[in-house]
């Protein structure tokens, strides 16, 4: 039977690293693995690829008798409509767990830590399998892209522990690549609506709230340059969605601070109740490196479903 790892649609660095690397660790295992993505994949990802020339060979399909394995979430409503639910096998994921998996009984490693990339690290490193040199950069990227360079709140021990044991495995991962992917990343085209992920409501709480965001290099500098366009595009999303709390948390990944602007006045209220910080003008400055990660949770906590 084929096994195919897959994550949620438009996957970022987190689900394709996994999808990738815990690939080739199960077929290191002997089994007949693939993996599979439905949409594009954030821009990081096509980065990261170009710079260190890793070509990505995912299977086109999904068939009625694979059986799957959920990476980077365990959301039923955001991964391909393609996947039956009863032939999920496994998951690996580190956000909420959801009921089905315990209702189901389905095999998951779910551990509320700074990337999912760290558990597949871990199951190399605590097998002595051998990893690519493909595997290790991707799962490197994965821990960094989605700790924010290991500067979020959320970051564990665990995730510290294996950035630097792939580190140390790849010489030609440096701190200025790092950097440079991280300013590459924040070059904002003509894709903002896209880039700030305000599209959704939350489906967790019972207020209709959605808080985007924006990972940049410098965010005083992007907002005097962006910040009406934000404001424009957050008035337009709120009025076609219909979301009464809306938000876009932009993080600065260089100077490890994050501003928040907020659509309107009940919104900016909310946030600075939740997590004590003031905004003027509808806009707030962290003293440091905030993720919409932990202000969503802390908001969940006050507005559960
Ligand atoms: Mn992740």
């Amino acid at each position: 039977m084929r096994k195919v790892i897959t994550s949620y649609i438009n996957p970022d660095m987190d689900g394709i690293a996994l999808m990738y690397s815990y690939c080739e660790y199960l077929r290191k295992n002997g089994e007949d693995a693939y993996y599979y993505f439905e949409g594009t994949y954030k821009k990081e990802v096509g980065i990261i690829l170009d710079k260190f020339n890793i070509t990505l060979n995912p299977t086109d399909k999904i068939l009625a008798d694979d059986e799957i394995i959920l990476v980077d979430t365990n959301y039923l409503e955001e991964i391909p409509k393609s996947i039956i639910k009863d032939n999920i096998v496994e998951v690996i994921d580190h956000h909420n767990r959801e009921k089905w998996i315990d209702e189901c009984g389905v095999k998951a490693q779910i551990d509320p830590i700074g990337a999912a990339s760290t558990i597949v690290a871990e199951r190399f490193k605590k097998n002595n399998f051998d990893i690519s040199r493909e595997s290790a950069i991707l799962l490197y990227y994965g821990v960094i892209s989605n700790t924010m360079n290991l500067k979020i709140k959320l970051t564990n021990q665990r995730d510290i522990d294996m950035a630097n044991w792939l580190k140390d495995l790849v010489p030609e991962i440096t701190d200025e690549i790092t950097t440079e992917i991280f300013v590459k990343k924040s070059e904002i085209g003509d894709n903002l609506r896209e880039e700030m992920e305000v599209e959704f409501k939350d489906q967790f709480m019972s207020i209709s709230w959605s808080m985007g965001q924006l990972e940049v290099a410098n965010v005083e500098e992007f907002l005097n340059k962006y910040e009406c366009d934000i404001r424009n595009i957050l008035d337009t999303v709120s009025k076609e969605k219909n979301v009464e709390y809306m938000s876009v948390n932009c993080m600065d990944i260089i100077n490890g601070y994050s501003s928040i602007v907020a659509l309107n006045d009940k919104t900016a209220e909310l946030i600075s109740k939740s997590i004590g910080i003031e905004f003027t003008d509808l806009k707030a400055k962290t003293n440091e490196l905030v993720s919409r990660k932990e202000i969503v949770k802390i908001i969940r906590n006050l507005y559960p479903l």
